[in-house]
């Protein structure tokens, strides 16, 4: 017998924060809501019962929207944008602060909706995950002539299930991996359900623009376009061996397999983990001398936020490494590894700078990484 087709879901739920908040102030549905405020745009219940709402025509600051509503969206109003310049294009939209106790508390009831059926999942941060459905019961079945009606009854119960517990929608892909997974759980929001087999791709997925594929950002978006590709289409037409030219050898090749839609990353479900790591992609590229203050600051940062996760899940580790990735995407990676396991920011600090001392550092920098791994259970608290 053939091996069972992979089939994996991307779950994301819709316009997240700002369903969480039409949970309990139900009246607002069907308006323009953006959340973003601050304490003092609190709903006050007024002498007749009724919430009165902050408006964004009356904002004055520098804030930002964080999510907003798709009846706000249809306005033209989105994440990210500046509340000034939204209440321009809509000041009558209702203004709420950010509750991240009320999103927490709703991201766990979906998740453990979804885990009822579907137990495999890699949980993707508060409103998104991936969930394998390959061996599910009934997952493979064909229903009627539909080689697909198994796996879409279930994606269906899924979201049914996310709903009763929750009652809030959601939005599936499901594909024969994670890449196209997350692409697709995109394609018809808000409350969609979107499958999407191999065979579909040159349709579907490569009239697309090559932004829509996790992990092209503006950067390589934008050198993309200068080269005159602007659909995932094109970039799969593109000579593989030019995309490594420009690009360096992984992310070129990388580039490549993501346009044809190859992907096999497994699910990364909760069990140990085997390194932790945190990188950021500055906002401009950095170089090691110019602006030297400023990538310390960051690496520093970087250390004592990996230090922390250590300490949070109680692991320490023996070999601390770097990432580098410059202005042409080249990545390079150095590691050390260390006579004991530490879990202690200055420690892991001494051994990142120890490792980029053995990196030319002539180019310009577009992100830093730092990472712990040879984890051990345990918080040894290493003296510096
Ligand atoms: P998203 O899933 O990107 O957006 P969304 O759920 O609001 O809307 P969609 O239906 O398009 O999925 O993000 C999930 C939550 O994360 C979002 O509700 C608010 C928060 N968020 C931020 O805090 N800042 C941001 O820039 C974005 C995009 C989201
Ligand atoms: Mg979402
Ligand atoms: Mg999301």
């Amino acid at each position: 017998m053939s091996p069972p087709r992979r089939l994996i879901a991307h779950l994301d739920m819709d316009a997240f924060y700002a369903s969480c908040e039409l949970l309990r102030y139900p009246e607002l549905r069907g308006q323009p809501v953006v959340i973003g405020g601050g304490r003092r745009h609190q709903p006050e219940r007024g002498p007749d019962g009724q919430w009165r709402f902050a408006r964004l025509g009356d904002y004055t600051g520098r804030g930002v929207i964080t999510t907003a509503t798709y009846e706000a969206r249809a306005r033209g109003l989105h994440s990210a944008m500046g509340m000034m310049k939204a209440a321009q294009r809509a000041p009558e939209a209702v203004l709420l602060p950010v509750d991240f106790e009320l999103y927490r508390a709703c991201s766990r009831r979906f998740k453990a909706a979804v885990a009822e059926l579907a137990p495999v999942i890699e949980d993707r941060g508060i409103d998104e995950i991936y969930i394998d459905l390959t061996q599910v019961p009934g997952a493979q079945d064909t229903v009627g002539h539909d080689p697909l009606g198994g796996v879409r009854a279930l994606a269906r119960e899924i979201k049914n299930n996310v709903h009763r517990a929750t009652g809030l929608t959601c939005s599936i892909g499901v594909t024969p991996n994670k890449l196209l997974a997350k692409i697709a759980s995109e394609l018809d929001k808000p409350d969609g359900l979107t499958l999407l087999m191999a065979d579909e791709l040159p349709e579907r997925i490569w009239p697309l623009p090559v932004r829509r594929i996790n992990g092209i950002g503006p950067k390589a978006g934008a050198r993309l376009q200068a080269m005159g590709i602007e659909t995932i289409g094109q970039l799969a037409a593109h000579p593989r061996a030019d995309l490594v030219t420009r690009f360096g050898r992984s992310y070129g090749a990388w580039l490549h397999e993501a346009a044809h839609g190859r992907d096999d990353r497994p699910l990364v479900t909760d069990s140990e983990p085997v390194s932790m790591s945190r990188e950021t992609t500055f906002e401009r590229d950095l170089h090691a001398v110019r602006d030297r203050t400023e990538l310390g600051r960051i690496f520093t940062q970087l250390c004592e936020q990996v230090a922390a996760d250590l300490a949070r899940k109680r692991y320490a580790g023996r070999t601390v490494g770097i990432k580098l990735r410059f202005d042409d995407f080249r990545t390079v990676t150095r590691d050390l590894t260390l006579p004991e396991a530490t879990q202690d920011a200055a420690a892991i600090r001494h051994a990142a700078g120890l490792c980029l001392k053995r990196v030319d550092l002539s180019r310009r920098l577009r992100l830093l990484g730092v990472r712990v791994a040879r984890l051990e259970p345990g918080q040894k608290r290493s003296i510096t």
